[in-house]
């Protein structure tokens, strides 16, 4: 039976007076059943797992670099958010991929490293407009989904997010038949790769403009296992009724 997972990505949004509004949504997930777990920029990941101590809230980080240690300006390794309080970090967002031209490659490179440094890699996947328009959506995400995915996965050290490019930040959503046939293909995919007993141990979520008023029906599609939420994290009073939906 796979844990339901709820994670949010506040992006570069945060900054210490953000610490008060993280302590509201400590408080208010107290009785979550859910995991949860909220991505802060790396400049508060600390006293975030500090103000996340002993509630049910995890913390995580929204990137980190393939390499384990060196010299690479301005970059962070997966064992230094480790050694912050992250718990998991999210990879290859779609926004990632394109400000910095991340490749699967590289994503794949990242979760190798961020696995072996004890971090859950939170590997993303999704479709541009011009992709689903083009009939590609399900041979785009499955192409991604193969690269990026280390061979050595097991179910517990990865959980993939489905976001199509489209549906982030832009208040649309896919219908729960286009959620549900990337979701049914993705683990069609992964038991062909990893066999049942490993991808259905994989958590797959949903992510692009999930918000308390659509969580129901999102967490309602057979093979999604919770949401990555981004504007509706950044608040207590949204975020906490979307844990509560699952
Ligand atoms: C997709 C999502 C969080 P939002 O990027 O990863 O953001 O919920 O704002 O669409």
């Amino acid at each position: 039976m796979r844990r339901k997972m709820v994670a949010g990505n506040w992006k570069m949004n945060g900054t210490a007076s953000s610490l008060t509004e993280l302590g509201n949504l400590a408080y208010s997930c107290k009785s979550a059943k859910a995991e949860v777990l909220i991505c802060p920029p790396a400049t508060l990941l600390y006293r975030a797992a500090n103000v996340c101590t002993d509630s049910k809230v995890e913390v995580g980080a929204q990137d980190c670099h393939s390499a384990t240690y060196g010299a690479h300006t301005g970059d962070l390794s997966a064992e230094m958010l480790h050694d912050a309080g992250a718990t998991a970090v999210i990879l290859g967002h779609s926004e990632r991929r394109a400000d910095h031209g991340e490749t699967d490659q590289v994503v794949r490179a990242k979760a190798k490293t961020a696995i072996t440094a004890g971090l859950t890699a939170i590997i993303c996947v999704g479709e541009t407009l011009a992709d689903r328009e083009a009939g590609k959506t399900l041979a785009v995400v499955g192409a991604q989904l193969a690269s990026s995915l280390p061979d050595d996965t097991r179910g517990t050290t990865v959980v993939v997010a489905y976001e199509p490019v489209w549906a982030i930040g832009t208040g649309k959503v896919p219908t729960v038949e286009q959620i549900a046939e990337v979701h049914n293909d993705l683990r069609a995919s992964l038991v062909k790769r990893f066999g049942g007993e490993t991808a259905n141990a994989i958590r797959l979520l949903y992510g692009g403009s999930v918000k308390a008023s659509n969580a129901k029906e999102i967490f309602a599609v057979a093979q999604v296992d919770g949401a990555l939420v981004g504007g509706a994290s950044l608040k207590a009073a949204d975020f906490a009724p979307i844990v509560a939906a699952l």
